[in-house]
């Protein structure tokens, strides 16, 4: 469901003068304003192929209709994103839900769209139809030998898969582990498994890379056997320079300090991959900065540091995506909310002045290190973030336009009420 460039320039027009008049007053009191808009135009952040229908709980999944029935469908559902807010241009795949069948017109669809293809995802989480050997019991750890080839036999088959598309990172999630004591051994099963990405590892293309993705708890709830950013870290250390944690916001236990293992990972050059989403209590998938804005802007705050340090491009040096799934909003809407939260993160982490911080720390005002994050974090940059939208090409409002459209009302009709999209 296509946008027309212009019905995006009448939206604009019509809410040029308000914009004007914010943006004028907020580039007034900050130096780096147009810097920042600058760098907000470049950033990109992926859309995992699988968040763009209603996503389940456990107990049951409500459908809000004209969800894409096919990889073509949630390539244009991304493209529309991409045309309201210019910055949603990249699309990560789950395979096997996202088997493309006919690459190279896959690979169209997606340029016509703007989209490149961010990192692969592989599925060893699941069993799916006629396979031949189960994961119950795990799939890189697990103790039958040729359960373990099938899984690493599977991983290769998907960087095949985006080899074809051109992209070049492949992020691996395990949910193995053990749900009681007793039922592994621990240094087996992290053997099993640093063997098995090992096979993989020796898959990948001169010019890629692998992820590997920590998850503190669940499916697994006595151990998990990539638990946490210590054991990525091991792997991907054990692995070699091709290979890197991947930090997931919703993956760790509560009131960890994830800003400190974000500086760590990128003091090591170990941070290859970022996930956004927000929770209350565990892996909740809900939309970015909507729990805690402040600890999205503190995230932001270390990798821009971090970032910095390293000369790394922020755009480019780090695979950025949402990962994100709930069940109560119009995922479309819910997704450009979660772009503008991470937008506005990473321009208050812009704005941050970094060398009065240095000279707080060095005379150690504590207080005063508190105020000038505070003063960064309290500063009102949405005019900035709704600039860079609209230079790009983007909506000033992309909600209300969506919203006006009657866009999700057009994709029911045009899909059915009682479509639903491939994932979990
Ligand atoms: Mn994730």
């Amino acid at each position: 469901m296509p946008i027309d460039k212009n019905k995006i320039d009448l939206h604009n027009e019509a809410l040029l003068k308000a914009h004007s008049s914010r943006l004028a007053h907020c580039s007034a009191a900050i130096a780096s304003a147009e810097k920042i808009i600058e760098k907000l135009i470049a950033f990109q952040i992926a859309i995992p192929s699988w968040a763009l229908g209603t996503g389940g709980t456990r107990f049951g999944r409500f459908p809000g209709g004209g969800e894409p029935r096919n990889l073509e469908e949630k390539i244009e559902d991304i493209g529309l994103l991409h045309a309201l807010n210019q910055s949603s241009g990249a699309i990560s795949l789950h395979i096997p839900w996202d088997i493309p069948e006919n690459p190279a017109h896959i690979k169209a669809l997606a340029a016509q769209h703007g989209l490149r293809f961010d990192a692969m995802n592989s599925n060893t989480f699941q069993d799916q139809p006629g396979q031949q050997l189960s994961y119950k019991f795990g799939s890189l750890q697990n103790v039958n030998k040729a359960i373990r080839q099938q899984a690493i036999d599977h991983n290769i088959e998907v960087i095949r898969h985006g080899v074809e598309l051109g992209s070049t990172s492949l992020t691996v999630w395990l949910s193995d582990g053990s749900c009681f004591p007793g039922q592994l051994n621990f240094r087996e099963a992290f053997q099993n498994t640093l063997n098995g990405l090992a096979e993989i590892y020796k898959a990948l293309p001169d010019n890629w890379k692998i992820f590997v993705e920590y998850k503190a708890f669940e499916p697994n709830f006595y151990s998990m056997t990539v638990g946490d950013w210590g054991q990525s870290y091991l792997y991907a250390g054990k692995l070699g320079d091709k290979a890197y944690s991947l930090v997931d916001l919703g993956h760790h236990l509560a009131n960890a300090n994830i800003e400190q293992i974000v500086s760590l990972l990128l003091m090591e050059g170990k941070l290859g991959g970022f996930h956004f989403n927000d929770s209350k209590y565990g892996d909740d998938d809900l939309t970015a900065g909507s729990v805690k804005p402040y600890q999205l802007f503190l995230i932001f705050n270390e990798l821009v540091e971090g970032m910095d340090a390293k000369g790394m491009d922020h755009a480019t040096g780090l695979a950025w995506m949402i990962d994100a799934s709930h069940n109560v909003k119009d995922p479309l809407e819910d997704l450009m909310q979660s772009v503008e939260a991470i937008l506005i993160a990473y321009a208050q982490a812009l704005l941050t002045d970094k060398k009065a911080l240095q000279d707080a720390r060095q005379n150690n005002d504590v207080v005063k290190a508190q105020e000038i994050l505070q003063d960064a974090f309290r500063t009102d940059v949405r005019p900035l973030v709704a600039e860079a939208r609209l230079r790009a090409g983007g909506a000033l409002d992309p909600i209300a336009l969506f919203r006006n459209e009657n866009i999700r009302r057009q994709l029911v009709k045009h899909r059915g009420a009682q479509a639903v999209a491939t994932g979990l």
